[in-house]
């Protein structure tokens, strides 16, 4: 239809739902029902403060709008975008329709712990049973209770960029990748990766990492492919799994090439699948590198040192 033929048509027709829903008087001048109503010609009710695309109704965009409360959230939203905005918690009765959400953007925000780790309780994230990716980046978080630890689906968590001082402990199982960049966090728990079956991606740099807080085997665990411990406090190369593809320590102040830390054993089947090590901005230099190196690390298509 052309412009110029809705237009005609909404002269002719008061009742039609090219600019206004016509019961809209019904529901009082409150902008949010105004909103909700003129939205639903468009697949379903969406907050004032938000966008939903007729051509993408199970989206709703809430970013970047100087929010400081969570919207209320249409139980047909599968991907919710609040990130960029000032929104300090998260209650519980935020989340009761968000059974359905796939995705959830709350990167750079300021909730607080407190507000997300106490207030959102176990039952709140229940039956959101299809979350795969939640953002967290960017916050004040600084104690993650076991309210995620319920998100079946979820594969990628990103809580980089808050106020951890520790990993949280009870986290969901079947992470692939978890990003924990730019916190205090100075210890990884024993055997902490090895309850993940399914993780791939580690990502920890900018961190207070020290050898104290690293038990021996801990990224020793089979299924990584990328480990970033880069900007630590490291001394030693910690020991990690011959299945490890991509190895970043710069940045600490590592004294010592420990081959041992990649191989324990080397032969025609045995060797690290290691393609990128990053070793630069530490205390060692090229000639502390064994020269059996090139046996264990004959994958690696770029050593920096
Ligand atoms: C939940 O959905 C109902 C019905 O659509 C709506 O009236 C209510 O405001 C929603 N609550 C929240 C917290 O989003
Ligand atoms: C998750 O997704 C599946 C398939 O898309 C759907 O059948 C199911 O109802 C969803 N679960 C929830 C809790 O929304
Ligand atoms: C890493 O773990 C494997 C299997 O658990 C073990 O065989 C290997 O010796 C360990 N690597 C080192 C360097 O200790
Ligand atoms: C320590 C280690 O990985 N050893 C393996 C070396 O290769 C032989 C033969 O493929 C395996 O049986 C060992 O487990």
């Amino acid at each position: 239809m052309s412009p110029v033929s809705l237009l005609l048509l909404c002269a002719l027709l008061p009742s039609c739902l090219c600019h206004q829903d016509p019961f809209a008087w019904l529901y009082g001048p409150r902008g949010q029902a105004m909103a909700a109503l003129q939205a639903d010609r468009a697949g379903g009710d969406c907050p004032a403060e938000c966008d939903c695309p007729p051509t993408f109704p199970v989206a709703m965009y809430c970013d970047d709008r100087g929010l400081t409360v969570m919207p209320f959230i249409p139980e047909r939203i599968k991907y919710l975008y609040l990130q960029h905005n000032h929104i300090s918690a998260v209650p519980d009765s935020a989340m009761v329709n968000a059974s359905n959400l796939v995705w959830l953007m709350l990167h750079h925000n300021q909730i607080r712990s407190e507000e997300i780790g106490k207030k959102i309780t176990t039952a709140d994230f229940e039956g959101m049973d299809n979350l795969t990716v939640l953002y967290l980046q960017q916050n004040s978080i600084s104690e993650i209770s076991s309210s995620l630890k319920d998100l079946a689906s979820l594969t990628l968590l990103d809580i980089s960029g808050n106020k951890l001082t520790k990993i949280p402990e009870s986290l969901p199982a079947h992470l692939h990748q978890l990003y924990l960049e730019s916190n205090s966090i100075d210890s990884v728990p024993e055997g902490f990766l090895g309850r993940f079956t399914q993780l791939q991606y580690v990502r920890m740099a900018h961190n207070q990492l020290t050898d104290k807080g690293i038990p021996p085997n801990t990224f020793n665990v089979s299924g990584l492919v990328e480990l970033d411990l880069s900007f630590n406090r490291l001394e030693r190369i910690p020991i990690v799994s011959t299945t490890l593809q991509h190895l970043y320590l710069q940045a600490n102040s590592i004294k010592e090439f420990t081959l041992g830390s990649f191989c324990s054993v080397v032969d025609i089947s045995n060797f690290s699948k290691l393609r990128t090590l990053r070793l630069d901005g530490n205390e060692i230099g090229r000639q502390d590198i064994p020269i059996e190196s090139s046996q264990c690390l004959r994958q690696a298509s770029e050593i920096n040192i």
